[in-house]
């Protein structure tokens, strides 16, 4: 794992710059910035309507100092293959220009992930469309006021779930593992040199790859903004946030959540959820569905991870 010194020896280079105008405390931002590091400057970035869309600015003071390219909700994984594709056509015609050196990534919220542009992501994905598609997840469609999505808790207060969710988040990274695609991972804003380092995996891997980000979002599950990476944190040490990787089927998990795999070892949930505004109205009932949500989770990555050694 790359430490903390190489990593900020080996990107002093900032690619989404100061005077965007992200909420303070903005989870997104965080993992755009060190996935960027990470991905450097031969990236062209697509995002679907999202907060990202808007807090980038007005053009020509625009935050991100790479090719950032806005897309209608729907066609965030479509656009990115067509743009993929053409920086191989330009490959083959010029050799040896920075065509070839081009990552593609679609940067998405879950709302335009789980939602509204998971049929374009599974076609990419079943194509093995060349690109790395990520979804920072901040658990609700944030930009348009805190509707829930399908990635939102259960039991989390929206403005469309105003007495809590009843359904539960749909797990996006295990359906983009049954794809079958050559790279899947989870990532958390409290894990910067773990997200750095799979953002480098995943650049140094062809076809379709997937990252899921959990961002926490300050005004949209109401805490403090300076409260950020400690919730993020909290979300892996309660177990509620699982860090995993899925590399050509084989799952691994990563250091943190592997520190946390026996269940005595996580602290209890209660201590994430009482942080947040969003469960305010929280009852008994759900705090025991949401365990057990969360205990099916990791019994599933547990039966995949037993499965393997027995093979
Ligand atoms: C077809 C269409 N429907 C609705 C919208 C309005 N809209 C813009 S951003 C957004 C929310 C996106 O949510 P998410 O993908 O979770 O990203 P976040 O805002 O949380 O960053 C919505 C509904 C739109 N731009 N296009
Ligand atoms: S609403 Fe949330 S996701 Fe959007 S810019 Fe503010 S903190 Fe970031
Ligand atoms: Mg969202």
């Amino acid at each position: 794992m790359t430490t903390i010194k190489e990593a900020l020896d080996s990107c002093q280079e900032e690619y989404f710059l100061p005077g965007n105008s992200c909420c303070a405390g903005c989870g997104l931002e965080l993992a755009l910035r060190w996935a960027m590091k990470a991905l450097g400057p031969n990236t062209a970035l697509i995002t679907p309507a999202s907060c990202l869309n808007v807090v980038i600015g007005l053009w020509p003071k625009t935050a991100p100092n790479f090719p950032f390219t806005n897309m209608a909700f729907a066609a965030g994984a479509a656009a990115a293959t067509g743009m993929s594709a053409a920086f191989k056509a330009k490959a083959y015609r010029f050799p040896g220009k920075k065509w070839e050196k081009m990552t593609t990534i679609t940067f998405a919220g879950d709302g335009g992930t789980a939602d509204i542009g998971i049929q374009g992501l599974s076609g990419a994905a079943e194509r093995n469309s060349d690109q790395i598609y990520v979804c920072y997840d901040n658990e609700a469609y944030m930009n348009t006021g805190i509707q829930r999505s399908s990635s939102t808790p259960h039991g989390a207060i929206t403005t469309t779930t105003t007495l809590g969710k009843d359904r539960y988040k749909k797990n996006l990274p295990a359906i983009m593992a049954a794809h079958e695609i050559p790279y899947v991972a989870t990532c958390s804003i409290s894990e910067p040199l773990d997200l750095y380092d799979k953002f480098k995996k995943a650049k140094s891997i062809e076809g379709c790859r997937y990252i899921h980000i959990l961002a926490p979002c300050p005004p949209g599950w109401g805490y403090d903004s300076n409260e950020s990476i400690e919730l993020a944190r909290l979300a892996v040490k309660t177990g509620a946030w699982i860090l995993y990787e899925v590399e050509n089927g084989v799952v691994t998990l990563s250091k943190r959540s592997k520190s946390v795999l026996d269940p005595a070892k996580r602290i209890p949930l209660i201590d994430y959820l009482s942080r947040q505004k969003r469960f305010a109205k929280l009852s008994e009932k759900d705090m025991i569905e949401l365990q057990e949500e969360i205990d099916r989770n990791w019994k599933h990555i547990a039966n995949q991870l037993s499965c393997q050694e027995k093979l």
